[in-house]
Formats: structure tokens, sequence, C-alpha cells
């Protein structure tokens, strides 16, 4: 071990009993307060944002300052997001952006009615995650020389591909603007924080551009914004701020294009 061992070590382990941690996360969401560590930008920020705001929580975003080695460590994993929730009893932790999402959107019941929506809606929300996913890995987190390549692909392949299948569940679920059911879900929601992330991107309006040709698609967009909270976080300073913050962070993963000129 090194000098600097106490740093090293990371723990999910509280001063608080684990019991306790989990009253805290069992409490009623509006008698608690809700911190979430992430940068400023929307990325895998943005559905806990607008569950917070769906479900009228009170709760606050919280940026790093220098996001230094301190506190990188005071992240399980190294990473955010990390969801805090605060009590008279104390503070407990969530990490990880699946499990925040997951475990907010239960708080919140955008998981349906009964355990086969809850699943479905599950899997129609692990399916945005992945095509997220996929643009992170191909264009935006390769190699600056592979990174037009990567966008061609994921344009021309990967999202119509992705549209195409999509399109035929919400058709089937009667094209009442949810992926599953008729009520708003973490799947609804997803798509739109997922379509923001592609709004930040250099040439997201691109991205964006094939959603909003998709009728089906942009109606799940348009009934998301159509909730009073949802859009009133929208129009939010706080909103604006992780949308600019975005914009300037992801400059960095653009690429030339001659055929543009
Ligand atoms: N597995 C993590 C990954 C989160 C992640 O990649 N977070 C990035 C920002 S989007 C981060 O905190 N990066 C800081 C670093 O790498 O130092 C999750 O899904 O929550």
């Amino acid at each position: 071990m090194s000098s600097t061992s106490e740093l090293q070590y990371r723990s999910f382990h509280a001063d608080i009993s684990t019991e306790k941690s989990s009253r805290i996360l069992a409490a009623d969401p509006r008698s608690v307060e809700y911190e979430l560590m992430y940068f400023d930008i929307t990325c895998v920020g943005a559905s806990p944002r607008y569950m917070l705001s769906y479900g009228k929580a009170n709760w606050h975003d919280k940026f790093p300052k220098t996001w230094d080695d301190k506190e990188s460590h005071d992240c399980p994993f190294g990473v955010m997001p990390v969801l805090h929730v605060k009590s008279e009893d104390g503070q407990a932790m969530v990490a990880e952006s699946v499990v925040i999402d997951m475990y907010l959107a239960k708080k919140f019941n955008l998981l349906g009615s009964n355990e086969y929506e809850e699943l479905t809606i599950k899997a129609f929300y692990s399916s945005v995650h992945y095509l997220r996913e996929r643009s992170l890995m191909r264009v935006t987190w390769t190699q600056a020389d592979k990174r037009k390549e990567g966008f061609e692909a994921f344009m021309t392949k990967m999202v119509p591909w992705w549209i195409k299948v999509h399109e035929q569940h919400l058709e089937r679920n009667g094209s009442n603007g949810h992926f599953f059911g008729d009520k708003l879900s973490l799947a609804d929601i997803h798509l739109v924080s997922t379509l923001d992330h592609f709004a930040e991107l250099p040439r997201g309006d691109k991205i964006v551009a094939l959603f909003k040709a998709s009728p089906l698609l942009w109606k799940v967009r348009e009934t998301v914004l159509e909730n009073p909270e949802i859009a009133a976080w929208r129009a939010s300073e706080g909103y604006n701020k992780v949308v600019e913050g975005g914009k300037k962070f992801y400059s960095f993963c653009t690429f030339e294009d001659k055929s543009e000129a």
C-alpha cells in the first residue's frame, strides 16, 4: 500500500447503520432532501433531474468544484452521478446512474401499474440507455480519427434501425405518446434525456432531426414535455446552465468533415 492508502479506501459504509440508510431511502419523498452530485452537463444527470422535478421533490444539483482526488474519492467508483438523500436521521447515498434512475422512478411511480408493466418499462429504458451508451462509446469517447466514421455509422445505421424497431412498439401501444401503457414512465423520460444529450453534442442537431422525423417518437418527447413540472424545470436557469455546460464540455469531440464545407 502506498502512503495515500487513506484516500484509496473507498466504501459504501456510512456513519449510520444500513437499517438507518434504508429507512431514509424508503421515506416519503416529500420528507427528505435530494442532492444530485454530477457535472454541469445533461447526459447522465438528465433523467434524475427530470424525475426529481416531476415528483416535486426538494432537490438541488451539486457540481464538483474542481473534481479533484478528494471529490472523486467521495464517490464509490470515482465517477458521478451520486445521489444523496438527506433527512433528520442523516444522509444516505445511491450510486450509479442506472440504479439512481430506477430508484427515483420507483419513488415517483414511473414504473407502470403492475409487475409486467414495470419490467417492460425497464426494458424500454434499457434500450434507450443502450443507444446513448453506443453514441458515447463509438462517437464521443473514441479516437479522434475514428470519430467521423463512428458518427456516420451511428447516423445511417444504428439510429435508423433503432427508430424503426421502437416505432413498431409505439404503434402497438396505440401511438399514444408512451412506450408502454398510458402513463408517463421512466422510459418516456429517458428518451427525452437522451435527446437532450444528443443536442449537447457537436452535430447533435442532425441526430435529433432523425427523431423529429419520426412522429411516433417525437410524440413521446412532446407528451413528456407537456407535464407542467417538467416544463417548469426546462424553463429554469438550472436547466439552461446544464445545457450550456454540456455544449461547452462536449465541444472537444467535434471532427472535420470536408463534405460540409
Ligand atoms: N458507471 C457510471 C459511469 C458514470 C460516468 O462515466 N461518469 C462520468 C461523467 S458522465 C464521470 O464521473 N467521469 C469522471 C472521471 O472519469 O473522472 C454510471 O453509469 O453512473
